[in-house]
């Protein structure tokens, strides 16, 4: 499998590359608007046919690169069909597969952050959008965030998977590239040690966190699968 982690630091987004390297079909997990040339030029060197970009939800902190990349190379939009974003091509629920030649892609639907939050699970690595962070997790103040939802989707779909399953969020504000389930089972700051649901649901009312700051541009272009008005001149 060819993979690459790209990561833009306006929003701190960590965006996945993913190829079949044989036919050079390839996928972009998260691509974020402002990286669109950063995306053309490495499709370009490493021969590679972008046929989907997959959202993990409707970014709230940064507007996505999907309507664009479908403009310029073609791609299919995927969503879940919880988003409220019709404008995707495909629109997946929990257990869709997305097929990419010899490589295959599994929805798992983790709300709780956004009411249409998805994860996807290839291999030894699960994608997790903002569901699951390295050592936290999204926060669940807004777009149909719920705290005893996303209690659910991690401790009952995430913690399922095997301990050394790799986890590649969509965000790290520390630098960090990648976790494991064990890993965060055992030491993940606001879930790990077994944290009750109650104690969780407790701890992420009490957050106040401040407004992401590209929010009320993000959220409706995102809904729009992040088409955007053509500039002037
Ligand atoms: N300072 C960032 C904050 C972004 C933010 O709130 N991110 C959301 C994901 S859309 C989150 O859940 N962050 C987790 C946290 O801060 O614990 C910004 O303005 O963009
Ligand atoms: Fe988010």
């Amino acid at each position: 499998m060819v993979f690459r982690q790209l990561f833009e630091p306006i929003s701190s987004t960590y965006t996945y590359l993913v190829a079949d390297p044989d036919t050079r079909r390839a996928v972009l997990i998260d691509p974020v608007l402002d990286e669109i040339e950063a995306y053309s030029a490495l499709l370009a060197e490493l021969g590679l046919e972008l046929a989907y970009t997959l959202e993990t939800h409707v970014h709230a902190d940064h507007v996505t690169a999907a309507d664009t990349l479908r403009q310029r190379f073609g791609s299919r939009t995927v969503l879940s069909r919880d988003a409220g974003a019709p404008c995707a091509d495909a629109l997946v629920a929990d257990g869709d597969r997305i097929q990419l030649d010899g490589i295959e892609l599994e929805v798992i639907a983790t709300p709780g952050h956004t009411a249409g939050c998805v994860s996807y699970r290839t291999g030894d690595r699960v994608f997790t959008g903002d569901a699951l962070l390295i050592g936290g997790c999204g926060r669940t103040d807004f777009q149909g965030g719920d705290a005893g939802r996303l209690y659910d989707s991690i401790t009952n779909k995430l913690f399922a998977l095997p301990d050394e399953t790799l986890v590649f969020p969509a965000h790290d504000y520390k630098g960090r590239t990648s976790s494991t389930i064990g890993a965060e089972k055992e030491s993940n700051a606001r879930l790990g040690g077994g944290r009750s649901r109650d104690a969780f649901i407790a701890l992420m009312a009490a957050l106040e966190l401040p407004r992401p700051k590209q929010i009320d541009r993000a959220v409706p272009a995102n809904l729009a699968c992040g088409r955007v008005a053509p500039t002037q001149g």
